[in-house]
């Protein structure tokens, strides 16, 4: 459940020296954290302006007519709104390191985000999922597995709902998502149970390098609740928090509290010494998937939830669109979207899966990472690779002419090209290893544009 609006203003008071009274807020970015966190401070009868950098931002209008009184600067960042502010509540898409933020800090100004707001405002139990890849998947399982208990569960954050928005929903239970963007910003959420799943190269255009981002990962431990830690991961598993109750789970061997284990010839989630459900059960294909059942078990194991709700929750679960989506089999040909790897890890776990050699989309934005490290696994894993985007050229000479590589300007030409090498049995596989922003709205919009595609290759 929510707070009452004065226990909320006291705690926000304790923490982050905000008042009704002599507190001036400015609100950065107006995409859905922004307008989230307006109608938030809004109820509790904060002073608040907001401010986005573009020229119109879609949501500005509807802002407007919704709270005709807010001030709203756009086109870009004036620093004056900046200085005059005493804290800014900035959106996980802009950046610290913007020169009006910088500025503000360097006077005083406190920068907090709309995960700290939410912090101030639930007592009951908050389950968080950060890491490289599987957020989405985890925070969806869990949120699942709640509601096979029969809980009142609210779930969102980085997967779509912004926090704030979740709160009237009353839960007894929050989910929440959350990217490296919204930890670097947060101070304490002080969740029941949190996982960093894996941390691999991702956002190195916002992060200094990989160990800073892995730093703001582990943020999402503060407090003193459960640790769910991945024993597989080199970075998640020296992660040591002292004092802390941590479960660990691996799918490599049995050396953790939650594991892959043999019972009458089948492959079993393990906890402990008890026999959990067979993997086959599992309707998500990959190993990785498997790891992603056990993390959410783990967390759901902390905060109560029942074990054969939690296990009936995976043997239902349907994953998500845009992960090793199959699309169709045509003449003999398997195609499957991944249009959500969008960093190395991603695309890696996904060549994992497959015995045989894959025909490969791949490309897009990099976002500042090695392509080298993809290199070897594509060298495995692929028959071929055809090269889409903005950092084509990055995985070519990573490549380096090991296995044979195609240009396309476009999705359709990607599939065109796909359609004519591939023979009966192969699978083609859309897994870009970057971010789509380059040539794309968005992951969905180009997962779509695959299938589409793909399916076209029926008429
Ligand atoms: N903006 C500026 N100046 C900038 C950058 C952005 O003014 O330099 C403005 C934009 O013009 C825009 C607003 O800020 O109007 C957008 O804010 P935002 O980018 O923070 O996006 P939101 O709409 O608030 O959505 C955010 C998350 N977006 C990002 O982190 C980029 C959403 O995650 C999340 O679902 C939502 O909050 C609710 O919590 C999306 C995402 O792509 C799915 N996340 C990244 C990922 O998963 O890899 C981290
Ligand atoms: P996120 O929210 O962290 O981006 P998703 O669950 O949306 O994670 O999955 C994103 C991509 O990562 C997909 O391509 C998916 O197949 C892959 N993936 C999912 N879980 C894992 C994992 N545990 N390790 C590596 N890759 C994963």
């Amino acid at each position: 459940m929510s707070m009452d609006n004065i226990a909320i203003l006291e705690a926000l008071k304790e923490r982050f020296d905000l008042d009704t009274e002599n507190s001036k807020i400015l609100v950065v970015g107006l995409g859905h954290t922004g307008v989230s966190v307006a109608y938030y401070l809004q109820k509790l009868g904060f002073k608040f302006a907001i401010t986005d950098s573009r020229d119109k931002p879609p949501l500005k209008d509807a802002f407007f007519e919704a709270m005709p009184d807010t001030p709203i600067f756009t086109g870009g960042f004036d620093e004056a709104a900046f200085e005059v502010a005493t804290h800014l509540v900035v959106s996980p898409g802009v950046s610290l390191t913007e020169k009006s933020i910088v500025k503000a800090i360097a006077i005083g100004v406190k920068v907090i985000s709309d995960i700290d707001l939410f912090a101030c405002s639930v007592d009951v139990p908050i389950v968080a999922i950060t890491g490289s890849n599987g957020k989405s998947t985890v925070t969806t399982m869990v949120g699942e597995m709640a509601k096979a208990s029969g809980k009142q569960v609210a779930v969102g954050g980085n997967l779509g709902t912004p926090a704030l928005d979740l709160l009237a929903d009353n839960a007894e239970l929050y989910v929440l998502e959350l990217s490296s963007f919204q930890l670097e910003r947060t101070s304490a959420l002080n969740a029941a149970a949190a996982t960093v799943l894996n941390v691999s190269a991702d956002h190195l255009d916002r992060h200094d390098d990989l160990a800073s981002y892995a730093l703001e990962k582990q943020r999402i431990f503060r407090g003193n609740g459960v640790l769910v830690l991945n024993a597989d991961d080199l970075v998640v598993s020296k992660i040591e928090e002292k004092g802390r109750c941590a479960f660990t789970f691996t799918t490599k061997d049995t050396n953790a509290d939650f594991y892959i284990g043999i019972q009458d010839d089948k492959e079993c989630l393990m906890h402990d010494k008890e026999t959990l459900m067979s993997i086959a059960e599992l309707p998500l294909e990959g190993r990785h998937n498997a790891a992603n059942a056990l993390a959410a078990i783990a967390l759901g194991m902390a905060v109560g939830l029942d074990k054969s709700a939690m296990c009936n929750a995976l043997r239902e679960f349907k994953g998500l669109d845009h992960r090793m989506q199959k699309v169709a089999k045509i003449r003999g040909v398997t195609w499957v979207n991944d249009s959500k790897a969008t960093n190395i890890g991603a695309c890696v776990a996904a060549l994992e899966g497959y015995d045989t050699k894959v025909i490969l989309i791949a490309g897009g934005d990099a976002k500042g990472a090695d392509m080298n490290e993809l290199a070897p696994y594509i060298k495995d894993k692929t028959k071929g690779v055809v090269l889409l985007g903005k950092d084509a050229q990055l995985i070519k000479q990573a490549i380096n002419e090991s296995v044979p590589t195609y240009a396309a300007k476009s999705m359709e030409e990607a599939v065109k090209i796909c359609a004519e090498i591939a023979e009966g049995g192969d699978s083609v596989l859309l897994s870009p290893a970057c971010a789509s922003l380059d040539q794309y709205k968005n992951y969905q919009d180009r997962g779509n544009q695959f299938s589409k595609a793909v399916l076209r290759l029926l008429a």
